[in-house]
Order: C-alpha cells, then structure tokens, then sequence
C-alpha cells in the first residue's frame, strides 16, 4: 500500500527539514495572544516524569527560514514548571545527526546531572536518549539549553520555572515569560568563522573617519583616540555579532512579528525575564512603564522600581508592572544598538504600542579600558539614574584578618593615560601570549555602574548594588582566601581565554575544598562585557550589602572592571565555569572547577 507519510515524518526522510510555521511552531505561552502562564492550554510541562525532543528543523522569522534545532518541535522549547520539593525525571532523546545535550542553568543539581560534555557526561549521542534525575532544591525563574557545539544559537533553549513549596512572597495577579534571543540566518559555525577572520566583522557602527579628527560630537577626549589608536582598539566595539547578522527575538517572535501579551488594567504583571541570547547583552525597558525588580537569578531580592536594566547572557531577572489601558513596549535593546527586539503588552489582542527609535550607539571610555574612574566621561556617569549612588556603601566586607589574602595591586593616580602601561606582565601570574591584548592597568569595582551604554540615558537603570537578598545568607563565614582570575583576550584575533589560556589548552582546573568558603576577583582585562557563569553554584556578589547580599548564577563583569564573589563551594563535583558569551565559550573562555573531596571520598 503507498502511504502518504505524515508531514513531519516526510521532512525527515527527504532530508530536510520540517519548516516551522508561524502558527503551531510555538508552545501556547510564546504565541501572540498569550493570557499569560495560568491561562488554560498555556503549553506548559509539569510532572515528575518529562520527555523532551531535541530535532533538527527549519525555523520561519520574517518569512524566511534558517537552520534550526527545536525542543519538542518548538523555539523557544516547552516551558517546563515544576515544584520545589518534587523529583524529577527528564528523558532526553536525540533526534539529530549529531550530539546533544541540556544543562539545566542555575539548578543546583548533582554533578553528574548538568548536562555539560566532556566535564559532567558525556554527551547525548544521536538517536539516542539520556534520562536526567534530580530532586528540586529550589524555586524562581531559570532555563535549560544545550550544551554542546553551537546549538544554543540555533534554537536549543527554554524556560523553566520552580514554584517555591511555601508562599511566594512576590504578589502577582499574571505572569508571562519573556525569553530574549538572537537569531541569524547564518550557520553559527559560519559566523565563528568570520569573527576568526576579523573581530570586527560585524561591527557596522565603527565610528568613521570624520568622528574621529575633530567632528563636534566626537564623543572621546583627545587623550582617549590617543589611547584607542595605541591600542588599536576601536570605541565602538560593544558587541561581536550586530543587528547585520541578528534578528533579536522576543519569545520566538522578531519585533515584526510583535509578540503579544494580554493583561487586565490594573493588574500587578509578573514578567520573568530571560536571556536566552547566544551573544547579545540586552537593555531591557518598558518606555513610560516603571519596573519593580523582585527576583534575579531565581532569588528574590527587596523589591526596586527602576526603568531600565541591562541583561547579559543567561541572567534572569523578575520584574512586576502594572500597566494601565494602554499598550505597551517590551523593548530588549542590544547593547549595541544596532538592533532590538520589540514585543506588546496590551489589555487587547491586536493593539501596539509604538516602539522607540534606537538609541544613539554608545562608546566605550577610559573606565572601560581599565584606566580606573578617572576620565571626564566618567565623570558624567551615575548621576542620572535618580539613585543617590554616593550616599550608598561602597565598601565590600572585609577580608579575613587572620588568613592570607592577596591584596589587590596598588592603584596609582590615572593623570597620566599616555604612560601607562597596558600590558604589564608583572600584574599578573600568567605569561602574556598573544591570546593576551590588554591587561587592565588599573581595575575598579564597577558593581555601582549601570552598564556600558547606560550612564547618561536619563532615567533610573539597575545596578548590581541595588540588588538585596530579601533572605540573609546561610554561610556567615568570611572567605579565607582570595583568588584572582582574569578574564582575557585579542580582540581582534577573537581570542578569548581565562588567566591567558583557552580550554583547548588544557589549563590547571580551579580547585576548592568541599565547603571551603573562598572569595573569586573576577578581573576584566578586555573592553567586552562578560558573563560569567559557575555551574552547580551561586556566588554572593560581594556589593555592601552585608549579609543581604545577592546570590546570582551568572555575573557580568564590565569592560576593565572587576567583580567580588564570595563563594562556598559545597557542591563536589567537576563544573563548568565559562563567560555565557556563546562564541567566546567557543574560543576557549572557559575552565573547570574542581569541588573535592566527592560524595564517599576521604577528606
Ligand atoms: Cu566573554
């Protein structure tokens, strides 16, 4: 009998590919129209027992298709709802020609269980199937996508939220999902490739000749082209891959498409935020609607209203709104700003709020090269956002007396710029190769900072140091030593590495001791922002706040600044610690941690 195959069936055997359509091709909650989360029929994936797909496919944006790798025959996969206090089993069949596989970001899970290649397991094999189990220890707003290859820019990501066991102390009347994302027409192997060939490929934005020589809205200093030109670095290289090569989406829907969530006027909104993006750091805001951020990372944090936050790959952060009659935009602007993406908010299917013009592109500054907080354009920075940052406490916690800690290097007055020296060697303990272009002279805390982009934009924008835990912290104790790791690179050769050495090189492991309690400098000697995440952990971000201070999963570290982060390393194991920068991943800014002793091992 000559059949004719199910439609799906027939992509795979010609082939190619099932081609996604605009209808169907997404999981109820991340289609235009959605009632939110609670709505009946929102698609979500609850239970103790989960099957998910991973398969090849064609994905339509913009009426075009490109490669794609879907999660149960959607992007963004199934948003995946479970319970603190419940077990879990995931089984994961592999529907591709090649291998696969999904770390759970930000569960605290046993190590075995986190999905990363070659450190924790060893991969999901093609035509295959891995059954993850775990016991959920936690609550929030997470994520999951894969970790092998490239896959992640194709496609392989979803949400995942944890109900908390006992009362959720955030109040809500709705809550949507809004996953941030970029997608290209381009094989992500292909755009690894050209930024191999140039770093700058993609960077359209260069400012030309006439800004550079006099033009009146120069925005650098003479001193500063001075320092660029040395450098050879340019100021306006904010992002790697732009809008020339990006769609940026907002739960799987390009700014045309304007995804659409409903709401009732009047009602306190939950939006939980996640950025799902390959490369892109995103600056979130609602124009004309204030934010109240209740949660970053899964944790609550004492509520804060603000208009604007930036968000680096893998963050999460939960806001509440309470929009009125009107429409609003959901705006996920690339740091860039060569590009974003738009959504709606609307009390009524088919309304639109119009979306604001991009803002002019910023440029980067003596702070952002490490030189310390001694530049005019710095100078202008932070006394915009209506937060009195002055009056706030600076100060970290102290370190341990009694412990040897290595003190951070002398800082001299940055007067100046033209002397000082923007690759000493004698700063760090690792030799300078030629995957090394900078070594920031002069780091300071920049957790008071809003983000590159955002000192002058006019309204209140987040900054890590207005981020309280609402719960004080579990491990009172003080680090007993410090280690500085610096975050490295050539930008031009796109080299990226940790401490001077890239992945492929096979580094020393960072060790802890089961339990050790150990404070991590992150040093960022590159003029990139980047996120940096340690799996199967939450660091403490080291910002004043005593024992409130914030636990996050993944951490930008701003262009020649550094971060505090106080860890206990209580999880034994073997973990990844990588920037979530998809392609610098790639390149080998990535290292492994080493909790011992294991569960049963001598101590
Ligand atoms: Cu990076």
């Amino acid at each position: 009998m000559r059949d004719t195959m199910p439609l799906s069936r027939r992509g795979f055997v010609t082939g190619g590919a099932a081609i996604l359509g605009l209808a169907g091709a997404f999981p109820a909650w991340a289609r235009t129209g959605s009632q939110g989360l609670a709505a009946k029929g929102s698609g979500l994936v609850t239970g103790p027992n989960i099957d998910l797909s991973i398969a090849a496919a064609e994905l339509a944006v913009n009426r075009r298709s490109g490669h794609a790798v879907t999660i149960n025959g959607s992007i963004p996969g199934p948003l995946i709802r479970l319970k603190e206090g419940q077990e879990v089993r995931l089984r994961v069949s592999n529907h591709l020609h090649e291998d696969t596989s999904i770390h759970w970001h930000g569960l605290i899970v046993p190590f075995e269980m986190d999905g990363v290649p070659g450190v924790s397991f060893p991969g999901i094999k093609p035509h295959s199937t891995f059954e993850y189990r775990f016991p959920i220890r936690q609550s929030g707003t997470y994520w999951y996508h894969s970790h092998s290859g490239l896959q992640e820019q194709v496609g392989h990501y979803g949400p995942l939220i944890i109900d908390p066991e006992g009362a959720d102390p955030v109040a809500y009347d709705r809550e949507h999902v809004i996953v941030l994302s970029d997608w290209s027409f381009l094989h992500p192997h292909t755009i690894f490739t050209r930024l191999k060939q140039e770093g700058g490929f993609f960077n359209r934005q260069k400012l030309t000749l006439a800004d550079r020589l006099g033009d009146k809205t120069d925005p650098m200093t003479p001193a500063e082209r001075d320092m660029f030109a040395r450098m050879r670095m340019d100021p306006t290289d904010i992002s790697d891959v732009t809008e020339a090569a990006y769609t940026f989406l907002i739960n799987g829907h390009s700014a045309d498409e304007n995804w659409t969530g409903l709401f009732t006027p009047g009602e306190r909104v939950r939006l939980r935020i996640i950025n799902a993006a390959a490369q892109t750091t995103f600056n979130f805001r609602i124009p004309g609607l204030p934010m109240t951020v209740v949660a970053t990372d899964g944790n609550n944090v004492r509520p804060v209203e603000i208009d604007e936050f930036q968000i680096g790959n893998a963050e999460t952060y939960d806001v509440i709104v309470r929009p009125g009659d009107q429409p609003c935009a959901l705006v996920a602007e690339a740091i860039d700003r060569s590009g974003m993406g738009v959504a709606t908010l609307a009390p009524r299917a088919g309304m639109r709020a119009a979306a604001p013009r991009l803002r002019e592109r910023p440029t980067l500054g003596m702070k952002d090269m490490g030189m310390g907080n001694s530049s005019a354009h710095d100078h202008m920075a932070t006394k915009t956002d209506g937060i009195d940052h002055a009056a706030m406490d600076h100060t970290a916690a102290p370190p341990p007396s009694h412990q040897p800690m290595r003190a951070p290097p002398p800082m001299q007055p940055a007067e100046d710029h033209g002397s000082m020296n923007m690759r000493d060697a004698s700063r760090v303990d690792f030799p300078l190769g030629a995957g090394v272009d900078m070594i920031a002279p002069m780091p300071v805390d920049r957790t008071g900072d809003p983000g590159v982009g955002l000192e002058d934009v006019g309204h209140r924008v987040l900054t890590y140091k207005d981020l309280v835990s609402l719960e004080p912290r579990s491990d009172t104790r003080l680090p007993g030593r410090m280690i500085e790791i610096h975050l490295t690179g050539n930008m031009e050769r796109f080299m990226w590495s940790l401490d001077g050495e890239q992945l492929s090189e096979n580094p020393e492991p960072y060790r802890f001791a089961r339990n050790e309690r150990v404070r991590m400098r992150l040093i960022n000697d590159t003029m990139m922002t980047h996120p940096m995440h340690l799996h199967g952990h939450f660091w403490e971000l080291v910002n004043g706040h005593g024992d409130r201070q914030p636990l996050k999963h993944t951490v930008r570290v701003l262009p020649g600044g550094y971060v505090d982060l106080d860890l206990t390393a209580d999880a034994p194991g073997d973990w990844a610690f990588h920037c979530h920068l998809l392609y610098h991943m790639h390149a080998g800014m990535m290292r492994i941690v080493k909790v011992r002793p294991l569960e049963g091992e001598p101590a």
